[in-house]
């Protein structure tokens, strides 16, 4: 799964802003990789508080992105490739803008009034609910015109919908009907865990904020709609779904992929996420002494061994909301950003479960490391940085933590070739281009065998010609190796072990297997002895 940030792609008409005539004009690029699916962040029409997770209208497409027409072609042009397409599908909260909204907000006795949560403000203030971009962090909002709270999880121009009336739901599998009989391949339901609530209002012990999933995630009832879902569409069409999200732990998650229920395909966890962060996943603080590759391995291994009887995972280590894998995971210093992103690509493409992998990724790009807070672009950082003016907080250090979480370091745009802005645009680009565009491109790429990009190339070819690297059992070895990240996988008899070294000295692993027999399949340091030390970053998958 390639996934595509359509608004960094790659631009067509010299607005600056990538679009959906860019996006198909590249389709040749994304086959060459070896991807079988496309998913693209929300394309549908909206008023970009949060770059298109804020819905107005959802069988339309975003004016900046092109016309319907656009997207038929698109769709057209990656089937004709033989590669599927995934929407992104923005149903816990819509836009402030949609029809229902506005008509919500009207009246409290509006036909709509109940696709949202509302509190009657004359019965005082509801029971307290954090909210992710809030300035405040209050996820109530009074609106004047009915005298009213509504609920909001994200930023205050994204209501949250009211799953719990069964209008909403149909209409919302009317959507989906709508996108599925154009043809499109599937959904990633975006923060579909949260749907779900007690509308009670229970309160939440102090401090619940740092472990969000826990409170707002697997709310009463949410079995209960994926169920319908399923019945009502997604059983209808030969696709595929993922959930963002599903708990906090993998019993938790079969119970959203577990083909007996009947729910969804797949689903992503966070706990990989907030590996090495300060208080919680939503800190938005990396420990300055980085992370644990113990607990790096005990993450990973428990989720991938969670899989093994049934269900299905997904691995990832880079997305929108994400800093660049390289920067986070790997280290992007000149010396050993190419292995080390090669590494964590090879990681990505052994594991088992389906490899989700982030546009930009294959070439190892980097953070920006904005030290200006008027180059960001994201709701997130830019309503925490009001919060912090406003209550005087350390803005020096929230800008520091920014260089390494801030989501719009991963969505500097795409780096296609040393021409000016990177070749993603003519115009001016809507969030800057990294500078390291001129040496980290695909034009300069393609020409080195060894690079990032063409050693992910490799890596597709191996994992699809290799089956027991997709479905082969999983065995971590060497476990108390803090530099060394080793296991095995194993199908019918075909056993392949895979070498990780995650640091940036040469290290030796101590896996008891003898590799005198061994063939090396693939590895990012020109290895011509087996067995000896790996390389800093290097990572070797052998054939046993
Ligand atoms: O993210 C949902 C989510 O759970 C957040 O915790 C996410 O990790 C957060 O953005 C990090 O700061 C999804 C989308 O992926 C994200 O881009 C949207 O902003 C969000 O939903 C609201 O739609
Ligand atoms: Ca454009």
């Amino acid at each position: 799964m390639y996934q595509v940030y359509p608004r960094s792609f790659k631009d067509s008409n010299g607005d600056g802003i990538g679009d959906l005539i860019g996006i198909n004009s590249k389709l040749d690029y994304i086959k060459s990789l070896g991807v079988d699916v496309v998913w693209l962040n929300p394309i549908y029409t909206s008023p970009n508080f949060d770059n298109g997770y804020d819905v107005s209208d959802y069988k339309n497409i975003m004016k900046d992105f092109g016309t319907m027409a656009d997207f038929d072609n698109l769709l057209k042009g990656m089937h004709k490739r033989g590669l599927k397409l995934i929407m992104d599908l923005v149903v816990n909260h819509s836009s402030e803008k949609a029809e229902w909204f506005k008509q919500s907000r009207s009246s409290r006795t509006n036909k709509y009034r109940n696709y949202y949560h509302w509190w009657p403000a004359e019965k005082g203030k509801p029971t307290p609910r954090w909210s992710f971009f809030d300035v405040n962090s209050d996820a109530w909002q009074y609106d004047k015109p009915t005298n009213s709270y509504y609920l909001h999880y994200f930023a205050k121009q994204q209501p949250d919908l009211n799953w719990e009336n069964p209008l909403v739901r149909q209409d919302v599998y009317k959507i989906m009907r709508f996108w599925l009989d154009k043809g499109i391949d599937g959904f990633r339901m975006d923060a579909f865990q949260y749907v779900a609530k007690d509308t009670t209002w229970p309160a939440f012990p102090t401090g619940y904020e740092l472990n969000i999933q826990k409170y707002y995630g697997n709310g009463p009832h949410l079995h209960d709609y994926l169920k319908e879902m399923n019945r009502e569409v997604l059983s209808k069409y030969d696709i595929m779904s993922v959930s963002e999200g599903a708990g906090t732990t993998p019993e938790g998650a079969l119970q959203f992929v577990d083909p007996a229920r009947h729910e969804l395909n797949m689903a992503y966890h966070f706990e990989g996420m907030g590996i090495g962060l300060i208080g919680g996943g939503e800190s938005h603080h990396m420990n300055p002494k980085g992370y644990n590759l113990l607990e790096f391995k005990k993450v990973y291994s428990t989720w991938e061994t969670g899989f093994e009887k049934k269900g299905w995972g997904t691995i990832y280590l880079g997305n929108h909301d994400q800093p660049r894998m390289v920067s986070r995971w790997g280290n992007d210093s000149s010396a050993f950003r190419e292995t080390s992103s090669e590494m964590l690509s090879t990681f990505i493409l052994t594991m088992g479960g389906t490899p989700y992998y982030y546009a930009g990724d294959e070439l190892g790009m980097t953070n920006i490391r904005f030290t200006n807070l008027k180059d960001y672009r994201d709701i997130s950082v830019i309503n925490r940085a009001q919060h912090l003016k406003e209550t005087g907080g350390n803005m020096a250090e929230f800008i520091e933590a920014n260089k390494m979480m801030a989501r719009d370091n991963g969505r500097t745009p795409f780096q296609w070739d040393s021409t000016a802005n990177a070749g993603f645009t003519v115009g001016k680009p809507w969030l800057k281009v990294n500078l390291n565009y001129i040496k980290i491109n695909v034009a300069t790429e393609n020409k080195v065998s060894t690079s990032p990009l063409n050693y992910f190339r490799k890596l597709t070819r191996l994992r699809k010609e290799n089956i027991a690297l997709v479905y082969g059992k999983y065995k971590l070895l060497d476990k108390d190796n803090k530099s060394i990240y080793a296991y095995t996988r194993e199908l019918n008899g075909t056993r392949f072990l895979i070498l990780l070294n995650f640091t940036s000295k040469s290290a030796k692993a101590h896996t008891g297997i003898n590799l005198r027999k061994a063939s090396v399949m693939i590895d990012n340091c020109n290895r011509l002895l087996k067995g000896e030390a790996l390389q800093p970053y290097e990572a070797v998958v052998y054939k046993l």
